[in-house]
């Protein structure tokens, strides 16, 4: 029964959906692209696996960078849920982690700041099912993060969901609490109908307003009337404090539900934040030829010889083929093989300062709709440029930000 009616939910959100699924997925290219390219740079986003069964779990781990320019009509994300969007209730998520620490609640994010992170689900309803990690900014919406398509095999009815409370008490969270909540809900829900069926039962307005008008209104409100307003008005609350008083004796040992903050500081020295200085002169963005031109000036203050290997924006990469470097990436992340280019191909020596046109150029730009950049009130573009050694070994990760000017000729 439980499961069937899991199932027609699911069902449910997925005829929800369907308008939009046609189009793009579901809504992942919706958002404006200063957004998606300005706000959660995503990556190295990593699923442990995409085939599993009921009841196994899995690990989405990787990282992002806050960007240092925050479009200025997006909200700060002085308070951001991670989170994983799903069709319905087809995973469970056991444990979170940011920056190694498990976490619970919202947390402030820092512009310019790094995270790692990590989340671990577990299977809950057999089906295929495009799963993303994501962020919810308050007030701002969602930026989801890359996406993967995740089979989970197995039967539903096998779905096991204990934990074992603070009181050493095992107890099964698919069911715990399940029909005291049903019964509150009804138990309100018939109150506050009766009260109002109470009332509409008689003529209504204007056959009430004609009383009123031949100075009847005493005869409107009888005494049978006052009678259940004062029952109502001294029962209701004093079930109240007795249900609670009922609840605190049952369970005298409870940790309420948090509301505050999590606080935890971005990774510094981890991806070598600031070791290559990128200052963005111009962008220029070609419509007929789908090709953002960038004028950058870097200053490579790391003591090895670099080279541009790729830039990455909204779940794009645009990879420089002639810097090999290892792709692994098993989400729906749209690559560009070939998408980079640059006009100075020899490395950055260790102290050089070259300032470079770097290209990038795919019809990703117009198939992930980010070209709609040149139609917004915010046309500032962002990303993450990757620089890596010769060996391959380091990688620099800088965040470039800059107005775009679109041709379109
Ligand atoms: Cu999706």
């Amino acid at each position: 029964m439980k499961t069937l009616f899991i199932k027609f939910m699911v069902l449910l959100s997925l005829a929800l959906s369907l308008n939009t699924q046609t189009a793009n997925a579901h809504g992942e290219k919706a958002l404006e692209p200063f957004i998606r390219m300005r706000t959660i740079q995503w990556y190295d986003v990593q699923w442990s696996t995409q085939k599993f069964a009921v009841n196994e779990e899995i690990i989405v781990s990787g990282k992002f960078h806050v960007a240092e320019d925050w479009p200025v009509s997006v909200p700060k994300p002085d308070a951001a849920f991670l989170n994983i969007s799903t069709p319905g209730p087809v995973l469970i998520r056991t444990e979170r982690y940011l920056n190694g620490k498990p976490y619970t609640n919202s947390v402030a994010l820092q512009p310019g700041g790094d995270y790692s992170f990590k989340i671990v689900l577990k299977g809950r309803l057999p089906g295929r099912y495009h799963i993303h990690p994501f962020f919810n900014l308050k007030d701002a919406g969602q930026v989801m993060g890359p996406g993967v398509w995740l089979e989970i095999a197995g039967n539903a009815d096998d779905f096991r969901n204990e934990v074992k409370t603070i009181n050493g008490e095992v107890i099964d969270m698919e069911t715990y609490g399940l029909s005291n909540g049903i019964f509150w809900h009804i138990f309100w829900g018939a109150l506050a109908a009766g009260w109002l069926l109470w009332w509409v039962r008689r003529p209504l307005f204007i056959a009430r307003y004609r009383m009123l008008q031949a100075g009847l209104e005493d005869e409107l409100v009888t005494k049978q009337d006052k009678l259940i307003g004062k029952v109502i008005l001294i029962g209701v609350p004093l079930l109240v404090l007795g249900a609670n008083w009922m609840t605190i004796n049952q369970y005298p040992k409870a940790i309420p539900l948090q509301a505050s903050l999590d606080q935890i500081l971005p990774l510094s020295a981890q991806v070598n934040a600031g070791v290559v200085e990128v200052d963005t002169l111009k962008a220029e963005y070609r419509i007929p030829e789908r090709a953002m031109t960038f004028l950058v000036k870097i200053n490579n203050k790391s003591d090895k010889p670099i080279q541009i290997g790729e830039f990455a924006t909204a779940n794009v990469r645009f990879l420089n083929k002639a810097v090999s470097m290892p792709i692994s990436d098993n989400t729906d992340t749209m690559i560009a093989p070939e998408g980079l280019s640059v006009d100075n191909p020899a490395p950055i020596e260790s102290g050089e300062e070259r300032t470079m046109t770097i290209i990038a150029k795919d019809a990703l730009w117009e198939s992930e709709k980010l070209d709609g950049l040149i139609r917004d009130s915010d046309s500032r573009i962002g990303g993450l440029l990757v620089f890596y050694d010769s060996s391959i070994g380091e990688r620099f990760i800088s965040s470039i930000t800059a107005p775009v000017i679109p041709k379109f000729n």
